[in-house]
């Protein structure tokens, strides 16, 4: 990288990019590329495709062996089995869930005519907050759906109590969690059931897929009938079922994926140490952080950007990265709440959800991951800290230069 002398330099400003290559958040870890090869080869040459063939068995059965929990079904991605948990739990009415999540978790309810109830976060653990539950309970409420946000456990403990006590269902959207502990307890086997996704920007990738992982014997058939259109047999159908299935070449990446497992959170924490390293001496930039007495899976590297230092915002920041091939991610801006339908729905929800409202604003997740390198952070960090120690030039140049002019991340 030519480095930046002036901000002239900087590629908002018609300077020279940074990387040729863009750096994405999100950038798929690909385990032995001949070991998974083989794999393909194997299926391909049995012939065996798909529904719930050999290596969906064994994937399935690994899953559940880390996870240290009974029941893994492997589907066809977290999302839809989201959706099929939901409907085997028999979950109804309204829901409670958090609004700083991916869209995929409201909508998995709403797709079944099931009203998400949001409900605001904590300000430490950024998981929905166990003390704004009670409050928006009624009659119509059947669950409550957590969310382990970038791998941070939701408040379980408190969680399961208030569960109990207002006899609701209990579901955890492990989607960022797969590989990380709550004391020292895998995540998988809280709640009456988890979601895992192993989409290819996820820890663990099969390409697409997800899992419904659960102790419950009874949810666990019934899951695999449902995902597998009602199927008991042959020709035999007792009940609606829908097609959730994980193919062969899913699992076989899965399981690939799972023999680098160790070598990936190795990886991901040597980049989250780099970046809090080098970024350590400006102010204004916080990064999130991993409890060290438990295990994480380090996949999202989260920073708060305060502009009342940084004096350059959050979304200007992210503009000056993405012109200069860095696509960091302000996950999840804006909030389920002020996506559609939501927004319409339910106009006045904002005002009840201040923490997300602070959240959504600042938050700014940069690229990590086995596909980029200690020099590409160095150059991240240098990129960062010059963009910060330059923020009143930059700013006043976006207001000459680019009042009203599209962000570069809005363009894409
Ligand atoms: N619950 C939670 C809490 C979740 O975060 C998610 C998914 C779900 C449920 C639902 O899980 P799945 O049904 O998907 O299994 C991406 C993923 O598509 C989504 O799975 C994920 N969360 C979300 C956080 O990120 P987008 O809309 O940001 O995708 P996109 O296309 O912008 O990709 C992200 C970055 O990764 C891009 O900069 C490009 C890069 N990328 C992406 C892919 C697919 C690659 O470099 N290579 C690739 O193959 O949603």
């Amino acid at each position: 990288m030519t480095e930046k002398r002036t901000v002239h330099d900087l590629a908002l400003f018609g300077g020279p990019v940074a990387f040729e290559q863009i750096r994405h958040v999100g950038t798929p870890n690909i385990g032995d590329r001949s070991r998974l090869l083989e794999r393909i080869n194997d299926i391909l040459d049995h012939r065996w495709l798909t529904n719930n063939g050999p290596y969906v068995q064994e994937f399935e059965k690994r899953i559940a062996e880390e996870a240290g929990v009974k029941h893994c079904v492997a589907m066809t991605n977290a999302t839809i089995a989201l959706e099929i948990v939901v409907r085997a739990l028999d979950i109804r009415g309204e829901v409670i869930v958090p609004s700083l999540t991916f869209i995929a978790t409201a909508h998995a309810l709403l797709w079944q005519h099931i009203t998400p109830v949001f409900c605001d976060v904590d300000a430490e653990t950024f998981t929905l907050d166990p003390d704004r539950i009670e409050e928006l309970l009624t009659p119509e409420t059947s669950a409550i759906v957590g969310v382990h946000l970038w791998g941070r456990p939701c408040r379980i403990d408190k969680l399961t109590e208030l569960a109990q006590r207002h006899n609701l269902k209990l579901i955890f959207d492990a989607a960022h969690a797969f590989g990380c502990t709550v004391n020292g307890k895998m995540i998988g086997s809280f709640g009456d059931a988890e979601v895992f996704s192993f989409h290819a920007t996820k820890f663990l990738n099969t390409f697409e897929g997800g899992a419904v992982v659960t102790n419950n014997d009874e949810l666990a058939a019934k899951l695999r009938v449902m995902k597998n259109f009602g199927f008991v047999g042959y020709d035999d159908v007792d009940s609606i079922g829908t097609n959730g299935k994980m193919s062969e070449v899913c699992a076989a990446m899965g399981l690939t994926s799972l023999e680098s497992l160790a070598d990936v959170i190795d990886t991901n924490f040597r980049n989250y140490e780099q970046y809090r390293d080098e970024l350590s001496d400006v102010d204004g930039i916080e990064f999130l952080t991993y409890d060290s007495r438990e295990r994480s899976n380090y996949q999202y590297v989260v920073t708060l950007i305060d502009e009342s230092v940084t004096v350059i915002s959050r979304d200007q920041l992210m503009d000056l990265m993405w012109a200069e091939n860095v696509r960091a991610r302000r996950y999840f801006y804006p909030g389920c709440h002020r996506m559609e339908p939501y927004d319409s729905m339910f106009p006045q929800t904002a005002a009840r959800l201040p923490v997300t409202e602070s959240v959504v604003q600042r938050v700014l997740l940069l690229p990590t991951g086995t596909a980029v390198s200690s020099a590409d952070i160095s150059r991240i960090c240098q990129l960062i800290k010059f963009a910060v120690s330059h923020g009143e030039e930059i700013k006043q140049l976006l207001g000459v230069r680019r009042p009203d002019a599209a962000l570069v991340f809005d363009q894409t």
